[in-house]
């Protein structure tokens, strides 16, 4: 049984991911450090929507227990919306793409423990071999973690809340999040709600650019050109590259890019809605503190985006986590619909 379990595996992800022949024998140290849960393999094989979530949000973003609770929200509002929701997160040192409700419960309950790590593209490696090495952590995945793990197990769409970006002062520390040259290289469409203010949005737009990044806003009825959103804000003053109408534009788009095939990946913005968006002159102040406080206590690197979402969430008393819950939910459900349209155009 075990034995036609693993050929039934090798099978299934030989045809979703073409594996080059070479790699194929290494197939079983790969099964070792990833694992797709069989529904979404299943889904993945019969052309189901999939759509990925990340889980750096649940482990260095949002506090405990919110997080449990929106973690198994999310995973029902793909449900609903006709998609298969894959989880991607890391347990016990192996990497997994869909996970069952105990498994997410158990990674997203030990977000805060010094054994749950942030993880990026450059902490795949690492936590897989602290893990064959017998060290089991666990691992909360940024976007572009999660971009590199959909992208293996064939998923192509993923939605979130916030993209990382260029850091103010970013052309001094070169602090640029790897979530940007992710979207470069790997080809999933991602849906968020933009970049938050502490970043600096110009910036980001331009190396997104310079990374061969597909970036359109939906506009959600409006005529003409948008801006990029700012998270917690509809509008940041810079105008969006380009303008979707709706997902099945958004879906058609994803199709042209994989047919011809352009191999980075897609950016779209779906801006947070109208009624849970914050005015922008009190998450300015809160933000400008954030910032400032990380500055002054030398908070950099991969702490640094963790210490200002923490920061914004207690100076804004909790009214930022409504609408970064309310911005989420959205993207998820929009995200789906892009899946089921892309579906379609693979039928
Ligand atoms: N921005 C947000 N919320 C988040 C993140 C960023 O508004 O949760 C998380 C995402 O997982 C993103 C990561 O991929 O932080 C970026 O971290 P860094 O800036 O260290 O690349
Ligand atoms: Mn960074």
């Amino acid at each position: 049984a075990l034995l036609h379990r693993a050929w039934q595996a090798r099978g299934s992800i030989r045809s979703c991911y073409r594996l080059p022949v070479l790699q194929h024998r290494s197939l079983s140290g790969r099964e070792k450090l990833l694992r797709v849960s069989e529904e979404v393999q299943d889904a993945l094989a019969t052309g189901k929507p999939v759509v990925a979530l990340e889980t750096t949000i649940y482990t260095h973003g949002f506090p405990y227990p919110e997080n449990v609770a929106l973690s198994s929200h999310l995973e029902s509002l793909v449900r609903v919306n006709g998609g298969v929701p894959a989880t991607i997160g890391i347990l016990n040192g192996v990497a997994r793409v869909g996970m069952q409700a105990e498994e997410l419960i158990e990674l997203v309950s030990t977000a805060g423990s010094e054994n749950t790590w942030k993880i990026s593209r450059r902490d795949l490696g690492v936590i897989g071999g602290l893990g064959l090495r017998g060290q089991k952590l666990n691992g909360g995945t940024t976007i572009a973690g999660t971009m590199v793990l959909a992208h293996l197990a064939g998923i192509k769409i993923f939605a979130t809340g916030g993209l990382g970006g260029v850091h103010r002062g970013g052309e001094n520390s070169m602090d640029i999040s790897a979530d940007l040259t992710e979207l470069g290289r790997t080809p999933v469409a991602v849906i968020s709600s933009g970049s938050k203010s502490f970043l600096d949005i110009p910036r980001t737009l331009e190396y997104l650019e310079t990374q061969g990044v597909g970036v359109g806003t939906f506009a959600d009825g409006r005529t003409g050109k948008v801006d990029f959103p700012a998270f917690f804000c509809r509008d940041s003053g810079v105008k969006s590259p380009q303008t979707i109408l709706d997902e099945a534009d958004a879906a058609a788009i994803v199709y042209a890019q994989s047919q011809l095939p352009v191999h980075s990946g897609l950016l779209f913005a779906n801006p947070v809605p109208e009624h849970s968006a914050m005015a922008k002159e009190d998450i300015d102040s809160i933000i400008a503190r954030a910032v400032a406080e990380a500055d002054e206590k030398g908070i950099g690197g991969s702490a640094n985006t963790p210490y200002i979402l923490k920061r914004i969430r207690e100076l804004s008393h909790g009214a930022s986590v409504k609408a970064n819950e309310a911005l989420i939910e959205a993207n998820v459900v929009c995200g789906t619909k892009v899946a089921v349209e892309l579906a379609k155009l693979e039928r």
